[in-house]
């Protein structure tokens, strides 16, 4: 692939994905013969602020990552998907693209492509043409994953440009980006579209600011977030793995809908916690309850629609996490002006205060996050830290001063294996470019 190619796409980062750009083409060459490969490439993400506001409709504020899954593709005539990895770690998959196509075990990372194919076979209502394809996704170039940093949706996302392409659909950028997310629901999560859009809409160097709110011709508005100058986003990734799949994400969009449902006879227009943004807490607070069952919601007429795993007996904490979503798309509006002002302090003390509302009213840190987060906040030179991601472990993000970068790095990595026993992997994010098609090797 050609250095000035690479160079569009990761800037000064470029040089160092030449070999791993060729070994991907020869392990292709191996798996499937001689021959051209077309490249596709999604990329993952850090949410700088705006945790779980998403399916709420509310406000985000992403940065995709320099790290992405590629994904090298040979057009097939039939409907056949032949899937290898790198990784030898990762056994070969094949599937039959059609619109219900059996899901693999629960977890499993060929659903992330399968969600996909399904949908545009729905969609389009043609039979579509497969590939023989490779996932190219090893570190420490690949998206980490489990690690609330989007390795799913990239996946997910790489996926649907390849199909798209190789079907010749060409919807627009924020059309393919809606479609990926609702593909995605077919692994079992009902989540938001903040991570198949800035896969999709990132431009190099900006963070995004995405309001998740549909218009009446159901668009999105989006606009690029400058990054402080002299400022670097530090990712510490805690190795501790959360699975939505399996998790507590399921129960949080539960507790989000309980609240919707309940502000209803108020607020009679109300279908996501969005549509009581502009009402002053204080008039919302007493018509939500510290807790509630599943089984008391459903005496009062209210069902939480189709969400896999919720026990009749399932205790939510609804006021806390309506809280938290309320203050939180706040926080993500001063987040975007602090941005555009250039102001980092301001931005740092934000991102505090989000954590302790994701920690404290959302319940999503655990205690290898707070040893990052206090760690980081004894480097000299932080503005900022907070959890990033769903939650349950994964990732921190700090805005870090330029100059600190290398104290950030040593300190927060010693102390945290000395409270944990753990090793942080500690990265800078570059902000990368979105997701697409590359162009062809052999
Ligand atoms: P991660 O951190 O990648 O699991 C999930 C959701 C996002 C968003 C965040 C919380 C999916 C695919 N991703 O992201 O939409 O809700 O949690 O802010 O469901």
């Amino acid at each position: 692939m050609q250095l000035s190619l690479l160079r569009s796409i990761y800037g000064d980062g470029a040089a160092e994905q030449v070999s791993r750009y060729a070994e991907a083409l020869d392990v292709f060459r191996t798996a499937y013969g001689p021959g051209e490969a077309l490249i596709f490439r999604a990329p993952g993400r850090v949410n700088l602020i705006g945790e779980h506001t998403d399916y709420n409709h509310g406000y985000v504020l992403p940065v995709a990552l320099d790290r992405d899954i590629l994904l090298l593709a040979r057009p097939r005539p039939d409907p056949a998907v032949n899937l290898v990895n790198v990784e030898s770690s990762y056994a070969a998959v094949s599937f039959t693209i059609s619109p219900a196509i059996p899901s693999a075990a629960a977890g499993h990372w060929s659903n992330y492509i399968r969600g996909p194919a399904q949908a545009m076979a729905q969609h389009l209502g043609r039979t579509l043409r497969g590939f023989d394809g490779l996932i190219s996704a090893a570190a420490p170039f690949g998206v980490p994953r489990a690690a609330g940093l989007s390795s799913s949706s990239a996946l997910t996302v790489a996926g649907a440009v390849a199909l798209a392409h190789i079907n010749d659909w060409r919807p627009e950028k924020t059309r393919l980006a809606q479609f990926c997310s609702e593909a995605e629901w077919y692994v079992g999560t009902r989540g938001g579209i903040m991570d198949q859009f800035i896969a999709l809409l990132a431009q190099r160097g900006q963070g995004l600011f995405l309001d998740c709110r549909p218009d009446a011709e159901g668009r999105y508005t989006t606009s690029p977030a400058p990054l402080p100058a002299d400022y670097r986003i530090l990712i510490a990734n805690s190795g501790v793995h959360h699975d939505n799949v399996r998790g507590g994400f399921n129960q949080r969009v539960a507790e989000c809908r309980a609240g919707v449902a309940l502000l209803r006879p108020r607020h009679a227009d109300i279908t996501h916690l969005r549509d009581v943004q502009d009402a002053p807490w204080a008039q919302l607070d007493p018509h939500l309850p510290e807790t509630i069952t599943v089984a008391e919601l459903g005496q009062r007429g209210i069902r939480l629609g189709d969400l896999p795993g919720l026990a009749a007996d399932l205790s939510l904490r609804v006021k806390a996490r309506c809280r938290h979503v309320w203050t939180e798309n706040g926080r993500v509006l001063a987040a975007l002006a602090a941005m555009r002002g250039g102001d980092a302090t301001a931005l740092g003390r934000l991102l505090d205060q989000a954590h302790a509302s994701a920690r404290d009213d959302y319940e999503i840190s655990c205690p290898e996050i707070e040893s990052l987060v206090r760690a980081a906040h004894e480097v000299d030179g932080v503005a900022g830290a907070r959890l990033t991601g769903a939650g349950w472990g994964g990732c921190i993000v700090a805005l870090v001063r330029a100059g600190a970068v290398p104290d950030f790095e040593t300190h927060v990595g010693r102390r945290y294996h000395a409270e944990t026993g753990r090793q942080a992997s500690i990265f800078a994010c570059r902000a990368g470019a979105g997701a697409g098609w590359v162009g062809a090797g052999r």
